[in-house]
C-alpha cells in the first residue's frame, strides 16, 4: 500500500467516529493535561492508538510522532520514515461543541520534509488530500489558494494559542492584526491551515505550533500554491523545534512577515 493510500483509508474509515462522538460528546471521558484549557478525550486516544497499530502493521520500522503520550516527541532520527499525527486537532471545540470546528491530520515524511498528508474535517464530511508534486484536493475536487493581493483586504486567522503565548502574540502580531481585512481564530490550526489551501482565508499565523499541528497542513497549502515559513520567513522544517508558524496564499506573504515584529 502507498502512503498516501493508507492515509486516505484511515481517514475515510475514521472520520464517521470522530463525528458520532462529537453528537454524543455529553458522555466523552475527559480529563485535562497541562491545565484546565489542554483536555484530552477518549477519541483523541482511540484514534491515535488505531494509527499507531495500523501504521506498525503495514509500515513495520517507520517512526511515529503524535500528540498524545510517548509519541509526542521529536523523532529520533529526523532523517528517517515518520509519520505525524494529530488525533484531533482542536480538542477543545470538539469538547465544547465549538461550530464544530476540528479536524484530524494524519502525515508522512522523509528527511524531515512531509511527501504525503490528509486532513479529515468530521464537521463537514471533508477529506483533504496531498501528495508532494501531485497537487491537493478536498474529496476529488482541486485545492487552490486565493488571489487577494493585500493584507488590507485579506482574511487572515491569527490563532490566540495558549495562554503562554499571549505576550508574543500582543508583542508580535499587533500591527498585523490592525491592519488585517478581516480577522478570525478558529481554535484549530488544522482547520484554519486547510481553510488557506481552499482559498476561504488568506493567511494563518500562531506563535507556537508542534509539527503534528501542521505537518499535513504545510503540504496541502503548498500543494494548492501556498507558502509555508517561519514568522521571519525562514524554511519551515519538522523537527526543528516548536515556533512560530505563518502560512499564507503566497501573494501576502512577504508583507505580513514585514508586520510580525521580531
Ligand atoms: P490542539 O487543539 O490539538 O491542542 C488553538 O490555538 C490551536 O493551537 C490548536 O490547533 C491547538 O491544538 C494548538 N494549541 C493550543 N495551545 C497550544 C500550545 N500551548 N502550544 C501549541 N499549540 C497549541
Ligand atoms: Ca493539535
Amino acid at each position: 500500500m502507498t502512503e498516501i493510500g493508507f492515509i486516505k483509508c484511515f481517514l475515510e474509515d475514521n472520520i464517521g467516529y470522530a463525528r458520532a462522538k462529537f453528537a454524543d460528546r455529553a458522555s466523552l471521558t475527559v480529563t485535562s493535561k497541562a491545565n484546565a484549557s489542554d483536555l484530552l478525550t477518549e477519541v483523541d486516544l482511540t484514534l491515535q492508538k488505531r494509527a499507531v497499530d495500523q501504521i506498525r502493521a503495514t509500515f513495520p520500522g517507520d517512526e511515529i510522532v503524535a500528540e498524545e503520550g510517548e509519541f509526542s516527541r521529536m523523532p529520533a532520527s529526523p532523517n528517517a520514515r515518520c509519520w505525524v499525527m494529530d488525533p484531533i486537532d482542536g480538542t477543545n471545540n470538539f469538547v465544547r461543541g465549538m461550530f464544530p470546528v476540528f479536524a484530524i491530520s494524519l502525515a508522512f515524511a522523509i528527511h524531515g520534509r512531509t511527501v504525503a498528508a490528509g486532513m479529515a474535517y468530521p464537521g463537514t464530511g471533508d477529506i483533504y488530500l496531498a501528495e508532494e508534486g501531485k497537487g491537493a484536493f478536498v474529496n476529488e475536487t482541486r485545492l487552490l489558494v486565493s488571489q487577494v493581493q493585500q493584507v488590507a483586504e485579506s482574511r487572515v486567522d491569527l490563532d490566540f494559542g495558549g495562554v503562554e503565548d499571549r505576550n508574543a502574540w500582543m508583542e508580535r502580531a499587533q500591527s498585523l492584526f490592525r491592519q488585517s481585512g478581516q480577522v478570525r481564530c478558529h481554535g484549530s490550526a488544522v482547520a484554519a491551515i486547510g481553510q488557506v489551501a481552499s482559498g476561504d482565508l488568506d493567511a494563518f499565523v500562531h506563535m507556537t505550533l508542534n509539527p503534528w499541528d501542521y505537518a499535513a497542513g504545510m503540504l496541502v497549502v503548498e500543494e494548492a500554491g501556498g507558502v509555508c515559513s517561519r514568522l521571519d520567513g525562514k524554511t519551515l522544517k519538522l523537527f526543528d523545534g516548536k515556533d512560530g508558524v505563518l502560512i499564507t496564499n503566497g501573494a501576502i506573504h512577504k508583507e505580513i512577515i514585514r508586520l510580525i515584529r521580531r
